[in-house]
């Protein structure tokens, strides 16, 4: 066989491109050594009886698996434990015609820094910015478009064009980022979104969020692609910086490749006729849910230009999880954020998340689970709960945490009102695993801004500060929120995404630096970077425990502490002056006698504190 092989590649006529061969190459010492690979061809591939070889002998192909759609193939491979970087020659045919291609595919050394200075994980101890990179600064405009792709629209005055936002301008902007106390970064997705033009709410749009993916082994073009993408990252990790990628496993866009060029009929989820999710998780979780209803949430296609993927076929599943640790690997990401967490498949999303833990010890994931209650929070990530099907997610973006502190700050205060419910949500962390891998947000690229729903009152804004930054969990600030940036998802959510004023040169306001800022944006700036100064270096908030009382009088008092230090925040949505009862405090604040506020610096007597409606502080207790 070596023989007719060699002689035919004296003859042939072929080769293929190395974007045909997905993952595009991939690595030694991978604990998982086995490795599937996908080829992709524009015309069929060798019907007749056919033969795949490897020309080395660290890589053995265990079979071959042809699919309905000719114009693929995948590989299973083995790669041998002890096996050198090298570029493997890979060749196939027919033995019949005679045609033979070869590629060349490289197998690169395991970078050895796993957890030190890559994939390190994200925890409490951080505060993540969120970005949408088209929307945040414009670094590099010749990238802005591209003729050859699907989508040329870029223009600035439209709300659901691209505006040419790029990652060389986020990497531009590390220093403001950590200035203001971040120490990690989580972009929407930055996978190309090679699409054509949706209409989406009878409006002509572009994919600027990158929630469309058309090919993951590639970044963007117009955010810079790959090696910008690997240069942001580095610089980031220079600065003790982390990134949290977005990944997507429910569902593909329209122009993807294997969405255009199906491989078979099983690959995508199928409906007699178009079938909407339903956008419901409690029939995921409800004992009592109908198949149907389970079957329509998970199955339903988010809308009709993402196709909602079948991940219980075996090699849609594998080729979703090679790109995961592809993507972890290749990058030296920190952690992932999963996109549309509960609508994909639950034994998939299991093993997708073992793959990555087994090869990542360090890394952090956490599920997107936009739902109502605690309950089905939980059920989403590991948890302390007898259900039939065990999540194996560390945590979940949590919403009822989202919801709680919008209450307080936005409800009048009641029994089971207002910061009423962010003790009770709280109180409910039983359920959790480990509360503290919840990602916590005031808002976020598909919510209303923060600012805007609490009325543009500054002193709320300190006090949802001063909560977001100091609860359990690991802390989500929206690019934009540390100067005032507002809007409601009114008429789209485009307006939640504005530009950041001062990303694109010739911008009239630069509110990336102190000049450009008025007077309040400034104090809000400035209060950010107090309080994320303060829990950088705060081993409470960081890693301590958390102690809550009962709210009283409309003011909510918690407790971050350790065997080291005790941090009290204290929140006033009440209507009189307060003056906190110390006896009734005496758990945590026996033995203390000062309150130093960790904005001001200015420290007072514990005795002296009273709070005025509307007021909210954290204070590092003294003895
Ligand atoms: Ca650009
Ligand atoms: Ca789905």
């Amino acid at each position: 066989m070596k023989f007719v092989l060699f002689a035919a590649l004296l003859f042939s006529q072929l080769t293929l491109c190395a974007q045909n061969v997905y993952p595009t190459h991939w690595w030694t010492g991978m604990k998982n050594n086995k490795l599937q690979l996908m080829i992709h061809s524009t015309k069929n591939i060798a019907v007749d009886k056919l033969v795949f070889s490897s020309g080395s002998p660290d890589v053995k192909v265990l079979k071959v698996h042809r699919l309905a759609n000719r114009h693929y193939i995948l590989v299973d491979l083995e790669i041998a434990k002890n096996a050198k970087p090298q570029k493997v020659k890979f060749s196939f045919g027919g033995i019949i015609r005679n045609e033979w291609t070869y590629f060349d595919y490289e197998l690169k050394a395991r970078n050895r820094e796993n957890g030190i200075s890559r994939v390190q994980g994200v925890s409490a101890k951080d505060l993540v910015y969120l970005i949408m990179p088209d929307r945040f600064s414009n670094a590099d405009p010749s990238n802005d478009f591209y003729p050859d792709m699907r989508d040329h629209g870029h223009d600035r005055n439209n709300p659901f064009d691209r505006h040419g936002g790029d990652l060389k301008g986020v990497e531009n902007k590390l220093d403001y980022l950590q200035e203001l106390g971040a120490t990690s970064i989580w972009m929407t997705p930055v996978v190309e979104n090679d699409m054509a033009r949706t209409m989406e709410g009878g409006t002509s749009r572009a994919t600027y969020h990158g929630y469309a993916f058309t090919n993951q082994y590639q970044v963007d073009k117009r955010l810079g692609g790959n090696s910008a993408y690997h240069s942001l990252i580095s610089a980031a990790h220079k600065k003790g910086m982390k990134i949290i990628q977005d990944a997507v496993y429910n569902h593909l866009g329209k122009d993807h490749f294997l969405i255009r060029d199906l491989p078979d009929s099983s690959w995508l989820n199928r409906w007699p006729s178009y079938t909407n999710t339903s956008y419901k998780d409690q029939p995921l979780v409800d004992p009592y849910a109908s198949a149907i209803d389970t079957r329509t949430a998970l199955d339903g296609w988010f809308t009709p230009f993402l196709a909602d993927i079948n991940q219980r076929n075996p090699f849609v599943s594998t080729f979703l999880i090679q790109y995961a640790v592809w993507a972890t690997e290749e990058f030296g990401i920190d952690g992932w954020r999963v996109d549309t967490y509960f609508y994909s498949d639950p034994v998939f999303l299991n093993k997708v998340n073992e793959a990555l833990y087994r090869e990542f010890p360090k890394l952090t994931v956490f599920g997107e689970a936009w739902v109502q209650s605690v309950t089905n929070s939980a059920y989403f990530c590991e948890n302390n709960m007898a259900v039939p099907f065990k999540h194996n997610s560390q945590g979940v973006t949590d919403f009822p945490l989202y919801f709680a502190m919008n209450d307080l700050l936005n409800q009048p205060y009641g029994w089971n009102e207002g910061a009423n419910k962010l003790y009770q949500v709280l109180a409910q962390d039983v359920l959790y695993k480990n509360p503290m891998r919840n990602c916590i947000f005031l808002d976020n690229h598909d919510l209303d801004r923060f600012y805007s729903v609490i009325g543009e009152d500054f002193a709320k804004y300190k006090m949802a500060i001063n909560i977001l930054l100091t609860q359990r969990g690991i802390p989500q600030l929206y690019y934009g929120s540390e100067i005032l940036m507002k809007n409601y998802k009114n008429p789209s959510d485009a307006e939640v995404r504005r530009d950041f004023p001062g990303g694109w040169e010739g911008d009239k306001e630069d509110k990336f630096t102190a000049a450009g800022r008025n007077a309040q944006e400034n104090e809000a700036f400035s209060y950010v970077k107090a309080v994320a100064g303060f829990r950088k270096t705060s081993s409470a908030i960081g890693s301590g425990k958390l102690m809550q009382y009962l709210p009283k009088d409309g003011v909510y008092t918690y407790f971050r502490y350790d065997a080291t230090q005790t941090v009290m925040v204290i929140s006033h949505t009440g209507t009189q002056p307060f003056k906190p009862d110390w006896n009734y405090l005496a758990e945590r604040t026996a033995g203390f006698t000062k309150l130093r506020n960790v904005v001001t610096g200015e420290i007072i007597a514990m005795t002296s504190l009273e709070l005025k409606p509307r007021e909210s502080f954290v204070f590092e207790m003294l003895k």
